[in-house]
């Protein structure tokens, strides 16, 4: 095995990419998006990922890397294509399936497929029926698949994908084998060997199971603001205990995996996942409250005689230190607060999102933090970015601040007890506590 073509050059493909041309293999990268082809070619990632600049650059000087909208014939073809849900809610596997259309028109005797997008149980077997239909080869004989879904988180995507295990799941024991064998020139993480149904399995209880987690801790925030007790404090006490580990309650979920994955088993499972359902309506519902928290506290302002409050929405991205927004719950409360409401203005910080992107969501993005904190009365704060321990007991005087995601609790246990004591009202969003 020599040449990879890898299909979908995203947060998972690129990084893939990378690093299967580090190991030696001669990578060819295909992506529908002509001006991503270009930009990656020229040497721009066009994702934020630490290291990842360079190291494409590098790739692509020793010319073990090219990036194309056509693709390559190859040895092993990798699959890293999105796959988003419908409206109704089912899996959207159109990237997939035109995916293995285009593999089927270069599919030669002896390749190999590796599916590392996230799919409903039983869509390898159903993307093999397909290929044998389309290319007139035989799954099992004449090609390989496997489905070994990837394990990255975004902002440590080099090290995860090397240092995680993995888990493949061929539909045969020589696919099993190919697929540990592409795996073992960059993986340093155990290869758990199984089959494809399995491994389907695997990757969406995993993410799942975190959406799960994650709406605990956000009924536990909604239920220590009920008691007018701090959730972030609970929770770190509680963690305390040797078999606990409470999440973050945060102002929602988003990214492509974990919010959508888990309706992946309620479309194939609908009997067997009421606790999955009842916890992505709980995590759906955060940003709502927290929209619902921020009215009523200008209100509040309005009431006390200020004509117009100015807010400042503190991060946009769909979790902390990273640039992504792809189904960011905190530019979905600004949007709509900036869009639906004119009794107070609204702008955003974030550092690690540009000024044209969040621009063509018709938001004011602020480019400086302290500046920006001393110029606004209310300060919402929705993703908790490393940037913001910086903030200071001066920064918050005479501020409303709401906090959706614990931050406020971090920087009094950062600085001091007392850091905060100038604010004159810390509406925490799920924790009630004045500092
Ligand atoms: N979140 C919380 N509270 C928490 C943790 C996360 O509200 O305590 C929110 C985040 O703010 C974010 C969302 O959940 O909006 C998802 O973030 P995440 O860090 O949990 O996960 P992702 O989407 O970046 O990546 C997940 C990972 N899966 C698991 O941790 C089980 C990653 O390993 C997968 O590779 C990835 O999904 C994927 O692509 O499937």
């Amino acid at each position: 095995m020599k040449r990879v073509s890898i299909l979908g050059l995203g947060y998972i493909g690129l990084p893939t990419a990378i690093l299967a041309a580090e190991a030696g293999y001669d990578v060819f990268g295909y992506d529908i998006n002509k001006e991503k082809v270009a930009r990656i070619n020229a040497g721009d990632p066009t994702i934020l990922e630490p290291g990842i600049e360079k190291r494409l650059q590098i790739a692509l000087q020793k010319k073990r890397f090219k990036v194309s909208t056509h693709l390559e014939y190859a040895d092993c073809f990798l699959i890293t294509v999105p796959t988003p849900f419908k409206e109704n809610k089912t899996a959207d596997l159109q990237y997939v399936i035109k995916a293995g259309k285009y593999i089927a028109q270069r599919l030669m005797p002896g390749n190999f497929i590796i599916v590392e997008s996230t799919v409903p149980v039983g869509t390898t077997e159903r993307l093999a029926k397909q290929i044998e239909e389309e290319s007139g080869l035989v799954c099992r004989v004449d090609f390989f698949i496997a489905h070994c879904p990837e394990r990255g988180i975004p902002g440590r995507i080099f090290k995860e994908l090397v240092d995680n295990d993995r888990v493949i799941g061929g539909v045969c024991q020589k696919s099993c084998e190919l697929a540990y064998s592409f795996y073992s020139k960059f993986v340093k993480g155990f290869l758990n060997i199984t089959d494809d149904k399995t491994a389907e399995m695997v990757k969406l209880v995993e993410n799942s199971s975190r959406d799960v987690q994650i709406a605990f801790a956000n009924q536990v925030a909604s239920m220590c603001y009920t008691a007018g007790i701090d959730a972030y404090h609970v929770i770190e006490l509680a963690n305390k205990h040797p078999r606990v580990n409470i999440l973050t309650p945060t102002c929602g979920v988003g990214g492509h995996c974990i919010a959508i994955d888990p309706w992946f088993l309620i479309q194939s499972f609908p009997h067997e996942t009421k606790l999955l359902k009842e916890a992505r309506k709980i995590n759906d519902a955060k940003p709502h409250h927290v929209m619902g928290k921020l009215l009523s506290t200008v209100q509040e302002l309005k009431d006390l005689g200020k004509e117009k409050p100015k807010v400042l929405a503190l991060g946009l991205s769909f979790k902390p230190d990273v640039d992504d927004l792809r189904e960011s719950p905190a530019l979905k409360i600004v949007c709509e607060l900036v869009h639906k409401y004119d009794s107070f203005s609204l702008t955003a910080y974030d550092p690690y999102v540009d000024k044209e992107t969040i621009a063509q969501y018709g938001v004011e993005l602020q480019p400086d933090l302290k500046k920006a904190l001393a110029s606004h009365e209310i300060i919402l704060i929705l993703v908790k970015h490393k940037e913001f321990l910086s903030i200071t007991e001066n920064d918050f005087c005479n501020k409303i601040v709401l906090d959706s995601c614990g931050l406020l609790n971090d920087l009094q246990k950062e600085k001091s007890k007392n850091l905060l004591s100038g604010a004159i009202k810390t509406n925490c969003i799920f924790d009630n506590i004045t500092f």
